[in-house]
């Protein structure tokens, strides 16, 4: 016996990853449904070897389906979301709406499978942000071990993190830049993206960071461990999918570099590519389509006593939000919401 699955949001690149994992992990699913906005309404979608129709999320019941994984901006989940919860269907929501309410559970299944059972409170689960994800799945082991005092990092995040939208200006303009003729300037990105790096994501926040960096700070907290000192500098750069990030790690109590590295090969969702000679690391085109986050060029700091630094890469797409949403309604579904 398996589930009645809703995906709100299922025609965006996002909901449509959603489609692909489940039908690629064989989630049980009984029955499902995909929503879109009137604009994408009668949309085809893959489901595995079937094709489904959208329907209309502003007239959908929600009552008696089990699981909705919402790939909609956080104005829709607005709407949306309360009404599926109400109508007993358990949200997955990938936007950022609820993800700093104590009463909803922030959720990545590597790291703090135990907070599931909080979702009976409001009846939503919160999905990371991307740069977050894969972040955490790293750090977690090596929390456990030698208690990080405070993180540095500094993302190379894709222009699929910015939607269908973002995607298309790159390619535009990359091409654009071979045809003076045809000039595509800067709309979803403040500045050209072709062949350069932007060091802002989302909006500016009151202290001179940016939201995207405040999110990787306040997520990292209640997933992993308040007590975690985070700084981020988050960087859009010309890459269409997979998000990397250069992360250096101080601890309480000193970490060996090979240690580390052996923490990292056992832990879940972790995949060590780490050899010291030319491509011994992994780069973000190689993680497209992966379940996994790549972890490369570990070495000790020699600048602090208990320092690491990493590189680390995911699928944004997989890892940072789809892949993530189905591990949780996997988790729910193991722990919570058994079925047969
Ligand atoms: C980006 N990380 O790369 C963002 C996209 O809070 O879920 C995801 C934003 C979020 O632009």
């Amino acid at each position: 016996m398996g589930y009645r699955i809703v995906v709100v949001g299922a025609t965006g690149n996002v909901g449509r990853e959603m489609l692909n994992i489940l039908a690629e992990r064989a989630f049980p699913v009984d029955e499902i449904a995909v929503l879109a906005s009137r604009k994408s309404l009668g949309t085809e979608v893959s489901f595995g070897e079937t094709t489904l129709t959208t329907k209309d999320l502003d007239t959908f019941d929600f009552t008696g389906w089990d699981m909705a994984l919402f790939a909609v901006g956080s104005e829709a989940t607005k709407v949306y979301a309360p009404k599926a919860a109400k109508a007993g269907c358990v949200v997955i929501d990938n936007s950022s709406l609820y993800r700093y309410d104590a009463d909803i559970p922030l959720i990545v299944p590597e790291v703090n499978p135990q907070a599931v059972h909080g979702y009976a409170k409001k009846n939503i689960i919160a999905n990371p942000n991307c740069s977050t994800a894969q972040m955490v799945v790293a750090l977690k082991p090596l929390h456990d071990r030698a208690a990080i005092k405070r993180v540095v990092v500094s993302t190379y995040q894709s222009v699929s993190g910015a939607g269908k939208e973002g995607i298309d200006e790159l390619w535009d303009q990359t091409k654009s830049i071979y045809n003076p003729t045809d000039d595509k300037p800067a709309k979803k990105f403040t500045k050209q993206i072709a062949f350069n790096v932007i060091p802002h994501i989302d909006v500016f926040m009151e202290d001179g960071s940016t939201k995207e960096e405040w999110k990787m700070v306040a997520e990292t907290k209640k997933i992993v461990d308040p007590s975690i000192k985070v700084t981020a500098t988050c960087v859009r750069v010309p890459v269409f999918v997979g998000h990397s990030e250069a992360i250096n790690i101080e601890f309480e109590d000193f970490l060996d570099e090979d240690e580390a590295r052996d923490i990292l090969r056992e832990a879940p969702g972790v995949m060590v590519i780490d050899k010291r000679e030319n491509g011994g690391y992994v780069t973000p085109v190689e993680c497209v389509g992966d379940f996994a986050t790549f972890i490369s060029r570990i070495r000790q700091d020699s600048t602090i006593e208990n320092g690491i630094n990493l590189w680390c890469v995911s699928d944004n797409l997989r890892k940072g939000a789809a892949l993530n949403a189905v591990q949780i309604a996997e988790l729910l579904g193991r722990e919570c919401l058994k079925k047969g």
